[in-house]
């Protein structure tokens, strides 16, 4: 490693690039990818459309906003001295403090320097004849550079459905992904949120303290569990540090990398009652390590129906009007579109001053002058937000005019889904990386976890090229379809692809159904990383100019 900045090794050719590497993006993904080349001495510009670090943590700013894996888990491993210093106080984290985090690494390590915030990458264009793109910004600004890194996030795109009238309505509009950086004040007024994915049910029993009246509009329910989120004690916390590198190593062996009660043990393994209470236990443990009860909840349709039942039976001691726990509860595979962590979302429904309105049938018909109309009644609102979610894996790639090699845009390459190399590369698109997206464990895994393993595995590789006086990489087509064969294989055993989520994209109206992210696991995926490498960049053409 070297701190100094050395532009890579050029051979003699007309067109030179300005920089090294392009990275979008200043969330996790891009500022452990802008630490990396800069250790490596390769010059690199970044880019954000947010007035400073967070990526999707930036905008996300939503009352309640927190994350589902546990704090501790959720930040950078790479720095002994960083994970060592800071404190987080809560088992999951909340919007500010982690954006907060994301702050102190930026000064850390001072990252924000080679960033250019309040500028969005429209389009960027491959140049066979120089091995280079052209970068294009919103500001009308043109960076050639060798390499194109995206960290766009795979929860970033947001979305908002259009609905007849909008432009009548006189109210307030509010959007969770997308949420203003001044306090909003819903004191005394009419709120209408629309969905029922985590963003409602996070902010929703907030929202409900504050306003005088909330409507839920649900067109689908959600399975949510407690997330039973607290405060970290010192000792806990001490007891993890005493071998933080332990503690990941054993996150970084598991399935999903990250750590969490996890039984490996088929539900027909236990009997009826010790069935129970290791249902009762995870329960109590919340959140998303409410799956790990058993092995074969996510595999076996018998037992995600017994699963299914004690959820419901859970929800019968919280919610009061047994009506209102028949529209709570989802008629789908428990835990087959994100399991939602909430804390108080059941308890909110018994409050007077929130109704949840199925919105199944008809849905939302149109926004009127003084709120809504949904399922053939009048709504008078003072805000409306929208909760509605986000064209998740692939929207924050495909919103840029990407074109690769012979005109191809990234938009006609994944028409029919998206197809990835080693979920990092795109055949027909050279010199680009695609971060922590579809093709890999992402959404899966820890997203903090694989932006690093990502950021290592580009490093060494432009690092490679350098050394070897390379210039181009790109995946051969035939290695790009036998790693979307694995992907779909994988999917193929569990429940999660078998009903609508984003993860198969049928959020958002024409996106090929595609089970996107890579479910084959955390340890095989990264060994195929290694393996790739080891043998010579397998399944890459590498060329110099
Ligand atoms: O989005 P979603 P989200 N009329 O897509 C509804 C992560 N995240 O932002 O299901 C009426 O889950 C839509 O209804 P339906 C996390 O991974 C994490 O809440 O399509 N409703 C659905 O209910 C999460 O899974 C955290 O029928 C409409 C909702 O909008 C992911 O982000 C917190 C509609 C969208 O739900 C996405 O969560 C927040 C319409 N026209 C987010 N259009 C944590 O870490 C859409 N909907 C805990």
């Amino acid at each position: 490693m070297t701190n100094q900045t050395q532009s890579l090794e050029e051979p003699a050719t007309t067109v030179q690039p300005d920089v090294d590497a392009v990275v979008v993006g200043a969330g996790f993904t891009g500022l452990y990818m802008m630490h990396r080349l800069r250790q490596e001495g390769i010059t690199a510009r970044g880019f954000d459309a947010a007035p400073d670090v967070g990526g999707t943590w930036y905008w996300n700013r939503y009352p309640g906003a927190r994350c589902d894996i546990e704090s501790m888990q959720y930040s950078f491993q790479f720095d002994e001295d960083l994970q060592q210093e800071w404190r987080w106080t809560e088992r999951y984290a909340s919007q500010p403090e982690i954006l907060a985090y994301m702050g102190h690494v930026a000064d850390r390590y001072n990252l924000r320097r080679d960033f250019t915030f309040d500028t969005r990458i429209e389009a960027a264009t491959f140049d066979e004849a120089s091995h280079t793109w052209m970068v294009e910004t919103d500001g009308g600004e043109k960076i050639r550079t060798r390499y194109f890194i995206m960290g766009v996030g795979c929860l970033s795109a947001p979305i908002r459905p259009t609905f007849e009238g909008e432009v009548n309505y006189k109210g307030e509009v509010y959007q969770t992904s997308l949420w203003p950086k001044d306090p909003v004040d819903f004191t005394g007024k009419r709120v209408g949120i629309i969905g029922t994915g985590s963003s409602a049910i996070q902010s929703l029993p907030l929202i409900a303290k504050e306003a005088e009246h909330v409507y839920l509009y649900q067109r689908t329910p959600n399975f949510v569990v407690p997330a039973q989120n607290r405060s970290l004690s010192d000792e806990e916390v001490a007891l993890i540090k005493s071998d933080y590198k332990g503690f990941r190593a054993k996150a970084y062996a598991g399935l999903t990398a990250f750590l969490f009660p996890r039984h490996d043990q088929s539900y027909f393994d236990l009997s009826p009652e010790e069935r129970r209470i290791r249902l009762d236990e995870q329960w109590e443990i919340g959140g998303l390590p409410f799956l790990g009860a058993f092995n074969d909840i996510l595999f076996d349709e018998e037992v995600n129906a017994e699963v299914a039942k004690y959820w419901r039976s859970r929800i019968d001691e919280i919610v009061e009007d047994p009506k209102i726990a028949d529209l709570l509860t989802p008629d789908e595979f428990f835990g087959c579109k994100r399991l939602c962590a909430g804390t108080n979302y059941y308890e909110t429904f018994n409050r007077d001053n929130v109704s949840l309105i199925d919105a199944s049938n008809l849905g939302i018909e149109r926004l009127t002058e003084t709120g809504l109309r949904a399922e053939g009644v009048d709504y008078d609102l003072d805000a409306i937000v929208y909760a509605t979610g986000f064209d998740a894996m692939t929207g924050s790639v495909t919103r840029i005019k990407i074109t690769g090699t012979n005109g191809q845009t990234i938009q006609e390459k994944w028409a029919d889904g998206p197809a990835t190399y080693i979920g990092l590369t795109i055949s027909g698109f050279p010199n680009m990386f695609n971060m922590v997206s579809a093709g890999s464990p992402s959404v899966l895994a820890t997203m903090v976890t694989c932006a690093e393993q990502h950021g290592d595995w580009v490093a060494d590789c432009l690092v490679h090229m350098r050394d070897n006086g390379l210039t181009l990489i790109d995946a051969r087509p035939e290695a790009e379809q036998s790693w979307v064969d694995e992907v779909n294989r994988a999917s193929q055993h569990s429940l999660r692809t078998r009903c609508d989520s984003w993860y198969v994209g049928s959020n958002v109206v024409g996106k090929a159904r595609v089970f996107a992210p890579y479910i084959g696991g955390w340890p095989p995926y990264v060994q195929k990383c290694k393996d790739v490498v080891a043998n010579g960049y397998e399944g890459f053409t590498l060329e110099s100019l």
